[in-house]
């Protein structure tokens, strides 16, 4: 029996059978890149279990009186540290559903911590400098990233099959700024899928 019920465990858990890279290109309706988006990908058989760990730092700093990074992708439950590198105080908050914290004043080179409970978006703003907006996107997939200035996002070792492909951007023309499709994650290589979105710039805004 025992030979039997190994080999089906082996078939029946298709997150085994590793696979191939994802490179995907956002671009905007003129096919200029958009940087700054975050692409994640659900396999129909479900992500792996356990911890979420990116390899960027969980920071978003108050620096020039910006935040840095404009977005962060961050796991849910995990805490992001925000430290001023500013010479003046701010005042940073959330009322996003799930998210909601605020930081009290606080000066230069005092962090602060918070933990994200909501799969989700998180808006960042400062009560004292308007012009200050970040955003935090909070994931339930390890295979998440944001693209670069060149519009890409590249995800390695994901598993073979069907799965979803979502990206978001702040500023994207979709219900929750978010755009969804299909596809099939090949058993091997790097599958180079190119997602067109609707981008509204806001008034004032830059692509950072
Ligand atoms: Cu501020």
């Amino acid at each position: 029996m025992r030979p039997l019920l190994l080999f089906l465990l082996v078939v029946l858990t298709p997150t085994w059978a590793w696979a191939g890279d994802l490179v995907v290109t956002v671009r905007d309706a003129a096919g200029q890149p958009v940087q700054n988006a975050v692409v994640t990908v659900y396999p129909a058989g479900g992500a792996p279990k356990g911890p979420i760990r990116f390899a960027w730092p969980l920071t978003v700093a108050q620096q020039n009186i910006q935040f840095d990074p404009f977005v962060l992708v961050a796991p849910v439950g995990a805490a992001v540290s925000f430290p001023n590198r500013d010479k003046v105080q701010h005042h940073v908050y959330s009322f996003s559903a799930g998210n909601r914290f605020e930081l009290k004043l606080f000066g230069r080179d005092e962090s602060r911590s918070v933990t994200f409970k909501a799969v989700g978006v998180a808006a960042i703003g400062c009560n004292i400098h308007d012009q200050m907006v970040g955003y935090v996107k909070v994931v339930d997939t390890p295979f998440a990233i944001k693209t670069g200035a060149d519009g890409v996002a590249t995800l390695r070792g994901l598993p073979a099959g069907q799965a979803t492909i979502r990206v978001w951007h702040p500023w994207l023309r979709a219900p929750k700024n978010e755009a969804s499709m299909a596809f099939a994650l090949p058993a091997a290589g790097v599958a180079r899928p190119a997602i067109a979105v609707e981008i509204r710039r806001p008034a004032g805004g830059h692509m950072h």
